[in-house]
């Protein structure tokens, strides 16, 4: 192939883009969207990129032996998965470096880089993310963060936050309260905020005879955790996020999301939706309406369900789309955040993080370029038929062309193009790797 030439499509001048973008913004023109304004609201939105698809959710914690589980599982064994703080740092700077827009990084608790010391979840500091700071400030980009409650000795018997044993509820309450002051840290290190997101596995094989105290406990955790005594300021901004089931508890989760959702409209939390954590035929895209009549903000994992949570990579499909036309039909893009949660270890981690990413930011273009005000006049005033027309014709028209002009000012490659920039990526760092 000449040097010009890729394995994965036709690389093309900016002249060529810049021609087809212009055909592309009087198509949309013509249903009054504009597509200037869509790609810059598109490329400005961030998006949180997950730590643990680096590593397929392992961690970096120093400890004496290896503990897994909780409720989570990456399968597969593809190599070259990070080792360490150091190598997922440099693996995020390529993905990042191939990513067109604005994005953040999301940290999950046990990531923490403590040295040689033994430091136990209760006791972990700002100062064990230092690295992530410092990285965090050479990329440019913001950090969130999330406590860890399983993959941990105290997580075995399945139960944390809501534990029948004090001892064990304490302890994970004050690793909750290390995690807000770790949020709040880097946050206050970035002048930014910090989302930070409570998930726990909490929950039961089998047909639990108590489906009442476990709840009640976790409310009365959570609001330890949450206490203003804390003196946590408002850089630190808590979600809790509900679950149908997980591994090894099929039966009853405690946190489900009418838990989880009462919990932080109540206490005034964010709520945060995954895509994979509800019963296969209900679709998220329809609870953000809902959702958003009372909660201030939400938090979005995009996933992608195969059959149960599966969290396979995300991909441009209609579940993804549906969820960014309607918070474009609602116009609330500032009120929600949106992160990434999958994790696959069968195939190359970079482009696992690269599909996914890019996925979702296009589907919050392809949001954007929704002829809203065109179905919202067209369903006021009746015309229900013309609506559904519209609607189908608004799906095939010159998207990519807009994509790639998206891409252009992202300073990225259009396509899958990318693909030999990882290509050398895997033969210089990852193939290295034992
Ligand atoms: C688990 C939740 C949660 C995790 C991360 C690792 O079902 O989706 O968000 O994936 O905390
Ligand atoms: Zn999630």
């Amino acid at each position: 192939m000449p040097a010009n030439e890729s394995y994965y499509g036709s690389p093309r001048t900016d002249t060529q883009i810049e021609q087809q973008y212009e055909h592309a913004k009087e198509a949309y023109a013509a249903l009054d969207v504009d597509t200037d304004a869509a790609i810059n609201q598109a490329l400005n939105t961030p998006i949180s990129l997950h730590c643990w698809q680096a590593d397929d959710v392992g961690g970096f914690e120093t400890k004496e032996e290896a503990v897994e589980g909780g409720g989570i599982m990456a399968t597969g064994n593809y190599p070259g998965k990070a080792r360490n703080g150091d190598e997922l740092r440099q693996d995020l700077s390529k993905a990042l470096s191939i990513l067109p827009g604005k994005h953040r990084l999301n940290l999950h608790a046990f990531y923490c880089e403590t040295g040689e010391k033994i430091i136990d979840r209760d006791a972990i500091e700002t100062s064990h993310f230092s690295n992530y700071i410092d990285w965090a400030k050479e990329e440019k980009i913001g950090l969130d963060f999330n406590p860890t409650y399983f993959a941990h000795p105290k997580a075995n018997d399945g139960y944390t936050l809501s534990h029948a044993d004090k001892g064990i509820r304490d302890f994970w309450i004050q690793h909750g309260i290390a995690s807000r002051r770790i949020a709040e840290g880097m946050a206050n290190a970035l002048g930014d905020v910090c989302v930070n997101n409570h998930w726990t596995p909490d929950g039961h094989k089998d047909n639990p005879a108590d489906r009442s105290g476990p709840r009640q406990r976790l409310v009365e955790s959570y609001d330890a955790i949450f206490d203003e005594s804390h003196g946590i300021g408002p850089s630190c901004v808590d979600a809790v996020e509900g679950k149908l089931f997980g591994l090894a508890s099929e039966d009853y989760v405690v946190g489900s999301n009418d838990f989880y959702a009462n919990y932080a409209l109540s206490r005034e939390k964010v709520l945060c939706l995954d895509m994979g954590h509800f019963h296969p035929t209900e679709s998220i895209a329809d609870k953000i309406s809902a959702h958003l009549c009372f909660h201030k903000k939400l938090l979005i994992h995009t996933s992608r369900p195969i059959r149960w949570d599966s969290d396979h990579v995300v991909l441009f499909n209609d579940d993804v789309r549906n969820v960014f036309i309607e918070i474009a039909r609602q116009r609330a893009f500032d009120r929600v955040y949106v992160a990434l949660d999958f994790f696959d270890a069968s195939i190359n981690r970079i482009i696992a993080y690269v599909t996914g990413t890019r996925a979702s930011r296009q589907a919050i273009l392809y949001g954007l370029l929704d002829p809203v005000e065109r179905l919202q006049n067209l369903e006021a005033e009746g015309k229900s038929g013309q609506k559904l027309a519209l609607m189908e014709a608004a799906k095939t028209l010159p998207f990519n062309a807009v994509w790639d002009m998206l891409c252009l000012k992202g300073d990225t490659p259009t396509g899958a193009l990318w693909l030999d920039d990882v290509e050398a990526y895997e033969a210089e760092a990852l193939q290295t790797r034992a």
